[in-house]
């Protein structure tokens, strides 16, 4: 391969391609990992195989790499693999990249038309017995969860009607069942969603479409024990746009924000849709019913972050509008007719919120996520949105309280994911991959969820750099039996 990666923030610092797959055993621990720790980290990774064959792209282009941190006994092993999709099997075979724009087919090379583009780059969960690694815009790929070889794409059977699954699921922790959504689901750029429920033993047990007001980048959801939650943010699509070779999303500032709010036991002609000004977000802590009111809790921004999704929108947000973000409560009252509901400032603006899996869907304390803390240290590039984060919080979603922690070292840090305790009372731990700038290594902190504020109890060490994952998701040793 002579063509080098192009030398923007996507590909170059932290940012740089890896392409690395490896098996390292027995990984170096500094500090004290609690043998309790029993279970698989899973994380998936854009890491671009070839440079993108129009010169330029996004990070979220990147083909998936799976990786797992297996711990047992105080020890932690390491794999990572790419994942063998039709579109990285086409590039190998020709020695070179070649898909056009994020999302967009018709900037494809002609010799790869009709060829799944789905990178499978996003999220990778664990349901059904089944290891799945998601992408947004296509279909689940099935995964050995032990040797991260490739197996297949997962379509229920051939039972998903939906052209799309989204990489953010939603687990009810009582009775194992997976809630998700596709939009897009008719194809490229229609506003049809599908809505799905999979019962614990992976079974597909129900699906049904609906249209949303317009198509929308909608990368998440959040479902309560009684309703169903679909946010529709104005960063939309438009068919002729792709046909003319443009891109697939632009930010539209003068769109209305729609959420639409169904029954959990009903059905999608039951959605009630609310209405406000445009705002923009991508994931959300948690959702829960109290009585009348569904409450929805997340870190809500002014603008759409992305700068390749700016650019083609031809805005230039101020770093006021960029910082502007902050973690609110939306209260919905679901006993009154209409479009009104409230806002509630709950922290600081931030991202990667993630809960304790038995919280999921109830009433809870406790949220954790990560932020920008300019105190903290100056901007340092990492990962897909050109600035990463640099602080882990924690917070305690009923008084506000927060506690956090940052490196005193040029450090940003990916995306935290939780892991229970067995010792009744303990919060569980936190872990994070940090990007280590200076060394250009990445280092595994670990915490104790309820201290994050005291730094973290053991470093894992490893001996390259990764990239940084989207998101990552813990399955415990006794779910992989
Ligand atoms: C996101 C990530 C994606 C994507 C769309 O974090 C949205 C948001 C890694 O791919 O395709
Ligand atoms: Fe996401």
């Amino acid at each position: 391969m002579t063509t080098n990666f192009p030398d923007t923030f996507d590909f170059s610092g932290v940012n740089a391609p890896m392409r690395v797959e490896c098996d390292i055993y027995d990984l170096i621990v500094e500090g004290n990992l609690p043998k309790e720790i029993h279970g698989t980290w899973y994380r998936t990774i854009p890491d671009p195989q070839y440079p993108p064959m129009l010169g330029h792209d996004t990070y979220l282009s990147g083909d998936g790499m799976i990786s797992a941190f297996q711990f047992e006994n105080g020890h932690v092993d390491f794999k990572m693999k790419y994942i063998m999709t039709d579109r990285l099997k086409a590039d190998r075979k020709a020695r070179r990249g070649l898909f056009g724009l994020y999302r967009n087919p018709y900037t494809d090379d002609p010799s790869v038309r009709g060829i799944n583009r789905c990178v499978n780059n996003t999220t990778p969960i664990f349901h059904g017995g089944r290891l799945l690694a998601l992408k947004e815009d296509g279909l689940a790929m099935e995964v050995h969860p032990q040797t991260l070889e490739t197996i297949g794409i997962w379509n229920y059977r051939s039972k998903l009607k939906s052209q799309t699954m989204t990489a953010h699921t939603r687990l009810d922790p009582d009775n194992g069942e997976l809630c998700f959504f596709g939009y897009e689901a008719g194809g490229l750029a229609t506003r049809d969603v599908s809505y799905c429920v999979a019962d614990k033993k992976g079974q597909l047990v129900s699906e049904e479409w609906f249209q949303v007001p317009y198509v929308s980048m909608m990368h998440d959801f959040a479902v309560t024990k009684e309703h169903v939650i679909f946010p529709v943010f104005p960063t939309t699509a438009d068919l002729d746009r792709l046909k003319a070779g443009g891109a697939h999303w632009i930010w539209e500032p003068n769109k209305d924000t729609f959420i639409g709010i169904m029954p959990r036991d009903g059905h999608v002609n039951q959605m009630h849709w609310f209405r406000r000004p445009a705002s923009s977000a991508y994931h959300f802590m948690n959702a829960y019913t109290e009585s009348k009111y569904v409450h929805l809790d997340f870190g809500v921004g002014k603008v759409n972050p992305f700068p390749f999704i700016q650019e083609a929108s031809h805005i230039h947000p101020t770093p006021e509008d960029m910082m502007g973000g902050s973690v609110v409560r939306w209260t919905f009252d679901m006993s009154k007719p209409g479009e009104k509901f409230e806002e509630y400032p709950l922290a600081p603006g931030g991202d990667f919120p993630r809960i304790a899996t038995k919280d999921h869907m109830s009433d809870y304390s406790v949220g954790y996520y990560e932020r920008f803390d300019p105190t903290a240290g100056p901007p340092l590039t990492a990962g897909p949105v050109g600035a990463g984060f640099n602080t882990l919080s924690r917070l305690e979603v009923k008084s506000g309280n927060l506690k956090s922690w940052h490196s005193d070292k040029p450090v940003t840090i990916q995306e935290e994911v939780h892991i229970p305790s067995k010792t009744p009372g303990h919060e569980g731990y936190l872990a994070l991959v940090a990007d280590l700038h200076e060394k250009q290594l990445s280092d595994m902190l670990l915490f104790e969820a309820e201290h994050v504020d005291k730094g973290p109890i053991a470093t894992i060490k490893l001996p390259l750099r990764l990239r940084n994952q989207v998101h990552g998701n813990w399955v415990t040793a006794e779910e992989l039996l």
